[in-house]
């Protein structure tokens, strides 16, 4: 797991090994930078996003916290719960606080994991070598992060140009398989097969099904022995991100990328070199079943993104639902 308890351990793979020499945005934006390569995203970034909007249909791609069906998240991680402090049962037994002129209200509480729905990741949030984003140690995550924490992107949001690229049904699948891999050469292809070019700075959104999977199989079905497609590392990956200057990688998986890479063994390598070296956000746990569906349908791959996440002081992830206009 990405060096998180700073063991050394000759017999296992190394991720500061494997990472040597790639390329790293630490320090591009100042001693201070907080939201890595969402800095990419300028004034010119919004406008060339709202030109790509053609016909004002809008998308939401949030998961339903609560959701009968279960919570899709990390198999450690703990599902919402959300119970109502106050509801006509309080009334109804006269436990009910006082209004004058006899209105009556509900409210509730809900206690849940920041990365327990579709959500932004911190950029402090995954690291190795005792070192987070921008150089920042990794002492500054005790007890809440003092740095790079995911308040820094809900103050800034994210506004730009995304691509939606397909690879489920590039492939001809409802959902890709159990640990089906891609690469930045395949996106490439599937783009070139949708009649989508993935420009410089473009918020790159990834389907491969696995969101839609989860509400058609049931969480018990998904869950067991859970092996997510995604994307997978190699050196000319991480250098095509950080050529194309992407700023925010948004797909339907829970960890964004197959979380073991096949070749070397190491874990969530992608966290690692592009999220800590590169400060590209993450948002992960994203439903794009509707949105893909309509852009098969009319053809339009590209479109304005717009997203904040909730602005969580300390927070190493929080919840969010984007909009997408086209
Ligand atoms: C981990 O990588 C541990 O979590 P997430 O997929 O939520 O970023």
């Amino acid at each position: 797991m990405c060096d998180l308890h700073n063991k050394s351990n000759n017999n296992e793979p190394n991720t500061k090994q494997l990472l040597e020499g790639l390329p790293k945005n630490w320090g591009k934006w100042g001693p201070d930078d907080e939201v890595g390569a969402l800095n990419y995203l300028t004034e010119a970034e919004v406008l060339r996003g709202v030109a790509a909007v053609r016909q004002g249909k809008t998308f939401t791609l949030q998961v339903q916290i609560g959701h009968p069906g279960g919570d899709p998240m990390w198999p450690a991680r703990n599902p919402s719960m959300r119970f109502n402090t106050l509801d006509h049962s309080h009334y109804h037994f006269g436990k009910q606080p006082h209004m004058t002129g006899g209105a009556a209200y509900s409210d509730d509480v809900i206690f849940m994991q920041l990365q327990g729905s579709t959500q932004y990741d911190a950029l402090g949030h995954a690291w190795y070598d005792n070192q987070l984003w921008n150089g920042y140690d990794a002492q500054s995550t005790v007890g809440g992060m003092a740095k790079a924490s995911v308040l820094a992107i809900a103050e800034r949001g994210v506004v730009g140009r995304a691509v939606l690229i397909d690879m489920a049904r590039h492939r001809g699948k409802k959902c890709l398989g159990r640990g089906e891999t891609f690469n930045h050469l395949d996106l490439l292809d599937a783009a070139k097969a949708q009649g989508v070019t993935i420009e410089k700075r473009d918020i790159l959104i990834i389907r491969t099904g696995s969101m839609g999977a989860f509400y058609e199989l049931g969480k018990t079905e998904f869950f067991k022995d859970l092996m997510e497609p995604g994307l997978t590392y190699s050196r000319e990956l991480v250098e095509w991100f950080h050529e194309m200057e992407i700023p925010n990688l948004v797909t339907d998986t829970i960890a964004n990328e197959v979380i073991t890479d096949p070749v070397s063994g190491v874990q969530i390598p992608l966290h690692c070199a592009l999220m800590r070296n590169l400060g590209i956000a993450f948002t992960e746990i994203v439903l794009l079943e509707d949105l893909a569906a309509d852009c098969a349908n009319d053809g339009q791959w590209k479109f304005l993104y717009t997203a904040a996440p909730l602005k969580i002081v300390g927070g190493s992830g929080a919840p969010v639902n984007p909009v997408v206009i086209k």
